[in-house]
């Protein structure tokens, strides 16, 4: 996969340690060739003297806009760069809520072009023309959108074949898997010692039926979405398999 970012701080998309997304698995997709993240400065396309990229708000107001002219140039000229037609995403507040759904979906585009927007947002008129999908990572304000294209490239990387090991597979990830279409969240973890300060690992986990281990998981899983997040019970997954499992919520 091709992932192109625009952004006037293209140094922070870099794919070598100890960069975010030069170490980890993120790091080692893009060693093994099976991520490009191709950053491109939105400054480089201003067609002004003095390379901006932003200007003064129409109505008046706080903070700066980013302007139709370089951001246009800048993706008209990437997309160029390479024949796959990308995905088009930009991040925003506005956007639609990233779900691991969507973070499937977009891991099965052969490329995807971020606009990552820094000061008060970007002119409307070219998010109009280059109708991008607008994501949002949550509700709160970051910055810019940088880190929303991080996180983003981060979760779509790992779902790419062959980037997660057999010891790390996604499918026992929270909200990857179904249980009579719902997405859960995941179960409690242990590791040695047997007992730490006081507290003992679940009997159930060191009595080797792996039948028994199986169920205990899911029982735990569905106690853990029913207090923590009930509105994951209520979310039918689209396309869910036929299940002989029993109906919740
Ligand atoms: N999930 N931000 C975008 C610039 C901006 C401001 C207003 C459009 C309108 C964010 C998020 C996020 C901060 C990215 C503001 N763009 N992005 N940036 N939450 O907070 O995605």
């Amino acid at each position: 996969m091709r992932i192109d970012v625009l952004t006037t701080f293209p140094e922070m998309f870099a794919s070598t340690p100890p960069a975010a997304l030069g170490v980890s698995i993120p790091g080692r997709a893009a060693a093994s060739g099976r991520v490009e993240v191709v950053a491109t400065d939105v400054r480089d396309y201003s067609d002004n003297k003095h390379n901006k990229t932003d200007d003064r708000p129409f109505g008046g107001g706080p903070g700066m806009v980013m302007m139709c002219q370089p951001l246009w140039d800048a993706v008209t000229a990437v997309e160029a760069m390479d024949t796959r037609v990308a995905r088009r995403v930009y991040l925003t507040p506005q956007g639609t809520p990233l779900t691991q759904r969507l973070v499937e979906e977009l891991s099965r585009e052969p490329r995807l072009l971020l606009i990552a927007g820094h000061y008060e947002g970007v002119d409307e008129r070219v998010i109009q023309a280059l109708s991008p999908l607008e994501i949002s990572i949550g509700d709160y304000v970051l910055s810019g959108g940088e880190l929303a294209a991080m996180v983003l490239i981060d979760a779509v990387v790992r779902l790419l074949p062959g980037v997660l090991g057999d010891h790390e597979s996604n499918q026992q990830d929270s909200f990857s898997a179904q249980v009579a279409g719902h997405r859960l969240l995941d179960c409690p973890h242990y590791t040695r010692p047997r007992e730490w300060q006081g507290r003992a690992v679940p009997d159930v986990l060191l009595g080797g039926d792996h039948g028994l281990i199986a169920k205990w998981r899911l029982a735990q899983r569905l106690e853990r979405t029913t207090y923590r997040r009930p509105d994951l019970l209520t979310d039918q997954v689209e396309a869910s398999p036929p299940s002989s499992e029993p109906k919740l919520g």
